[in-house]
């Protein structure tokens, strides 16, 4: 029999959860953080390598992969996870906020949105039932829906708008997702920094049911102290038994902060982009691996990490290669980054079962105060 998608919670600490989601191609850990595997790699990285950092499952684009290979070459090749060889579960972001963010001259109506490729300038267009299909046909295990997400900041009518008519996406996605055993199929709460629309769109999602739900429209500007007010109502509005998903974030002590508040899942470029930009994420705060004061100091960039950055080479080292435009560089310091992002949330998800989740976070944030050796 085909294992079902389901969420089992397995502790509590304050509103912070620890559990596990448990899909055909395997179990993810929450609170769990996906690696962004845009272009159907992560870049800069193999895939066990991926694997090796703590990943239990990755994030990929609808936008990305429709222009470019398409997802009808992906369907032909056996689809995402045989294509890009990674086996464990991939959850796919439905399209319009990148549509929003990166492609050129952009029409939004209610029937869905039609676009320039910021690849060739060649039209496409995208509506919750193509989504539908194209999540389908790349084989995606976490289904979003079609949604739109205004960017902050902008008046309430506005916000309101969108977010009824993201609603009626989701209905539609819902719709055109149909009943497909082992996948699962997430809601996007949208409605601001406002709680009444927040609550009318937890509403609306909920009516609808769905396996599990996002909040979406944050991190989009509004600064990390309206963020965390939001997250204070938000989670609260959604199902406690189903995952609750924080799209698009973030920092490390974003992450924390979410999670703090019940987010059980989250999803961000950060680590994997700051790698090859010589941006590094430690326990003592950030690091830019450029800066001369390392150019002669054999020490690792953290001595407590156990990954091959930290374990193999020196800060010398890693700003030589840096420096020099050395593909090794993106390599070693995402490999990092992202270790250190999934240490984080093992952190978490162990302090959390063990009830001592506010002990964890108060050594976290006086770690990162100590500032970089
Ligand atoms: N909707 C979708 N994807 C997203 C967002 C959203 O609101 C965000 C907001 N931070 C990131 N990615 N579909
Ligand atoms: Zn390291």
């Amino acid at each position: 029999m085909t294992q079902r998608f389901s969420f089992a919670l397995n502790a509590t600490d304050g509103k912070a959860r620890t559990g596990v989601i448990t899909t055909p191609r395997g179990d993810i850990r929450t609170p769990a953080f996906m690696p962004v595997g845009t272009a159907a790699t992560v870049k800069a990285m193999m895939p066990e390598s991926v694997a090796a950092t703590g990943a239990d499952i990755l994030l990929g684009n609808t936008y990305h992969l429709m222009l470019r290979p398409t997802a009808e070459r992906i369907d032909r090749l056996g689809g995402l996870h045989k294509f890009m060889n990674w086996n464990k579960p991939i959850l796919t972001d439905s399209g319009g906020f990148q549509v929003m963010s990166l492609a050129g001259l952009r029409k939004l109506t209610e029937e869905g949105v039609t676009f320039k490729s910021h690849i060739d300038g060649s039209k496409h267009a995208l509506t919750p039932e193509r989504s539908m299909e194209i999540q389908r046909l790349l084989g995606s295990d976490i289904v979003m829906c079609f949604d739109e997400c205004p960017a902050l900041p902008a008046d309430r009518a506005r916000i309101e708008c969108s977010m009824e008519l993201s609603m009626r996406w989701a209905q539609r996605s819902r719709e055109a997702f149909g009943d497909r055993p082992g996948h699962a199929l997430f809601g996007i709460q949208q409605g601001g920094l406002e709680e009444d629309l927040r609550a009318r769109s937890a509403e609306a999602l909920r009516g609808i049911e769905f396996d599990g739900y996002a909040v979406g429209g944050l991190a989009v500007g509004e600064g990390q102290e309206a963020m965390f007010s939001v997250l204070d109502f938000a989670p609260d509005q959604l199902p406690v038994d189903k995952p609750r998903y924080l799209m698009g974030v973030g920092k490390p002590d974003d992450i924390v902060g979410a999670v703090k508040r019940g987010i059980d899942m989250m999803d961000c470029v950060l680590p994997s982009r700051s790698g090859r930009t010589g941006q590094v994420f430690t326990r003592r705060g950030v690091v830019n691996i450029k800066n001369a004061r390392h150019a002669d100091d054999p020490r690792p960039l953290d001595e407590d990490c156990t990954c091959p950055a930290c374990r193999n080479y020196s800060r010398a080292y890693l700003h030589h290669v840096f420096r020099a435009n050395e593909m090794i560089s993106g390599m070693l310091l995402t490999w990092h980054n992202l270790h250190y992002f999934q240490e984080i949330m093992q952190g978490m998800r162990d302090a959390i079962a063990a009830g001592t989740f506010g002990v964890w976070e108060k050594n976290f944030h006086e770690t990162r105060a100590l500032g970089d050796i």
